[in-house]
């Protein structure tokens, strides 16, 4: 139904009318865009509200980072562009974080702002949240419009829609100044303006020779590897990416995100041996992962001494080339280029060798052997192994849970010790290693999935977005949020030798974070050993309550950025 008014009367014949707040709204629900995440003020209070009252779920937020992120993980997990709306300025900057990581991670995400007037800005005279925010979100996301016509809004939301999914997903900005959504116009001549987006992300067709380019290149190789990337998750080729994976027979690595596209125990699956596919591998298949940091840019120590050929499936052509040589590139969407794969190996595609399938296994059982005690033990306080252990049972007991997953050591082990079972269940800091996804994503994740979704949470990632624990109770949504409190970043054992200061890496020491969630009427649990921490996630997880988990971490266990600290910069100088 279209939201109309009607004018005060002042002939005989009332005339329908429509504004800017209800045309903005009837947009969105003609392209099926239920569901707004954001944060109410100044020009857009009375558009959330009239969104709720129209049917839209409106998600209010205590920050719009918080929001924005929502938004974000939204767009990954159902290929909509998901909604993030702020008010001007501030509230604009708090979300263009999460617009810029959309971008980042190619999620298809809108930020619609609220913004002052232009006449006002645009001669910087001081208006009330005054910034050019057209200007300002431009280089930090996919696409950037305005609408300054009510009998514009159909079409700049389409465009920003197409944007959004088309080709590469990305973060998308539209522009929206508070005096738009008073506009007055004939309803059925705001009707006639809107636009139903057809066939918003079309298919891109791979060519016919760059799949028998990459067919003949994964054929030639003696030891060959997939790497599946979060791009392949999104792309919902579930079936194909598994059909084709399983016919080639090739080992396979799961980037973060793209665990459990296929299971983590599948019989190919390489997660345990990763340094020695990356080393020992000589043709590597790329499906929807970039060569960026994550995969040490394609070369160097990593990838060993031996010679490798990339194949690389992205929907980006730029993406070819961008570190090391393609030698096949296949551009089109990952749906279309596996299905193309398939079809072109035909019907009886050699094994890859049988002792790189060997080395592969071999190390790969070696490494989960070595790993398995450790995950068993029931110390008090808790080492990640011993935390972990359980969370991973609790994951293979309910895999159609959502697992976020943030913080250093929290983020790197759990990774590697958490099985994951179905595709687009593990949701992380993804490109960036961004904290402050945590919240945001749980509950985004809540709202899109209707799943239970689990928080494992580095005690310094959750205090990015913690507020949002009022939002996760607000709407009573089944979020249970483990923090593996070792009282500070990477370790809670820093001292400051040169004053009364704390140091910089620590948290005031045994605090009780699940005393935070009891003040919003959710569940708090302190758990101290393995035992009582999967006592409570069941638990949690069973009563569908918000829950917040205080896992007590020995200070002392983590190590220094994770599994990263090679990245950090060293002083030749520092005193040791
Ligand atoms: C937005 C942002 N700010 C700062 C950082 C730097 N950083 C990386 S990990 C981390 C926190 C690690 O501590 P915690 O979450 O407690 O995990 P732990 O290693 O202690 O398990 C920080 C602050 C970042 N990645 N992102
Ligand atoms: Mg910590």
């Amino acid at each position: 139904m279209p939201q109309t008014a009607i004018k005060a009367d002042t002939s005989d014949t009332p005339e329908q009318l429509t504004d800017g707040f209800h045309l903005v709204i009837d947009a969105l629900k003609l392209n099926g865009i239920n569901t707004i995440y954001g944060v109410p003020g100044i020009p857009i209070t009375d558009l959330g509200r009239m969104a709720q009252a129209a049917g839209i779920r409106v998600l209010s937020f205590r920050h719009e980072q918080n929001a924005g992120y929502a938004a974000a993980i939204a767009g990954f997990l159902t290929k909509k562009p998901g909604v993030c709306l702020t008010v001007s300025a501030p509230g604009f900057l708090n979300g263009l974080t999460a617009l810029a990581h959309a971008t980042t991670n190619c999620f298809p995400m809108i930020l619609m702002s609220g913004s002052s007037e232009r006449e006002i800005v645009d001669l910087q005279q001081g208006d009330y949240e005054e910034m050019d925010q057209l200007a300002i979100a431009k280089p930090l996301c996919k696409a950037a419009f305005r609408v300054l016509h009510a009998q514009d809004i159909g079409i700049g939301l389409a465009r920003a829609i197409r944007a959004a999914v088309s080709g590469r997903p990305g973060g998308v900005y539209l522009d929206l100044p508070a005096k738009l959504f008073g506009q007055v116009m004939d309803a059925a001549a705001g009707q006639k303006s809107l636009v139903k987006v057809i066939d918003p992300a079309p298919a891109q067709i791979p060519a016919a020779d760059a799949v028998k380019r990459a067919l003949d290149a994964l054929k030639s190789a003696k030891r060959p590897l997939i790497i599946l990337g979060k791009g392949a998750a999104y792309a919902q080729a579930d079936d194909a990416i598994k059909s084709f994976v399983e016919k080639s027979g090739v080992p396979f690595l799961p980037m973060s995100m793209a665990k459990g596209l296929l299971p983590d125990t599948h019989p190919q699956c390489a997660g345990a041996a990763r340094s020695t596919v990356l080393k020992d591998s000589d043709v590597v298949m790329l499906i929807g992962a970039r060569l960026n940091w994550l995969l040490s840019h394609g070369k160097g120590k990593a990838w060993g001494d031996a010679p490798k050929k990339f194949i690389q499936i992205d929907i980006e052509p730029k993406e070819m080339d961008s570190n090391v040589e393609i030698v096949a590139p296949v551009v089109g969407d990952i749906g279309s280029c596996v299905a193309a794969l398939l079809a072109a190996m035909g019907g009886n595609w050699p094994a890859p060798p049988a002792d790189w399938i060997k080395t592969v296994t071999s190390k790969r059982d070696e490494n989960v052997a070595k790993m398995a005690p450790r995950l068993m033990n029931n110390n008090s306080p808790m080492d990640y192994h011993g935390a972990l252990g359980v969370l991973r049972t609790v994951v293979k007991e309910r895999p159609d849970a959502i697992l976020v997953n943030e913080g250093a050591n929290t983020l790197d082990l759990a990774r590697g010790i958490i099985d994951m079972y179905q595709p687009r269940k593990r949701i992380d800091v993804g490109t960036w290693g961004v904290m402050g996804i945590g919240m945001g994503y749980a509950i985004g994740a809540a709202i899109e999935t209707g799943k239970p979704v689990l928080a494992v949470e580095g005690d310094s990632a959750f205090g990015f977005s913690g507020m949002e624990i009022e939002t996760i109770c607000r709407y009573k949504l089944p979020v249970c949020v483990v923090i593996f409190n070792n009282d500070g970043i990477y370790r809670g054992t820093d001292v400051n030798s040169a004053g009364a200061d704390p140091a910089t890496t620590v948290f005031v020491k045994g605090s009780r974070y699940d005393k935070m969630i009891e003040a919003f009427g959710g569940t708090g649990v302190n758990a101290t050993s393995p035992d009582e921490l999967k006592r409570a996630v069941n638990a949690a997880i069973d009563s569908g309550k918000p829950t917040l988990i205080n896992a007590v971490i020995d200070p002392g266990a983590g190590s220094e950025s994770g599994r990263i600290g090679n990245l950090n910069p060293q002083s030749a100088l520092r005193k040791k």
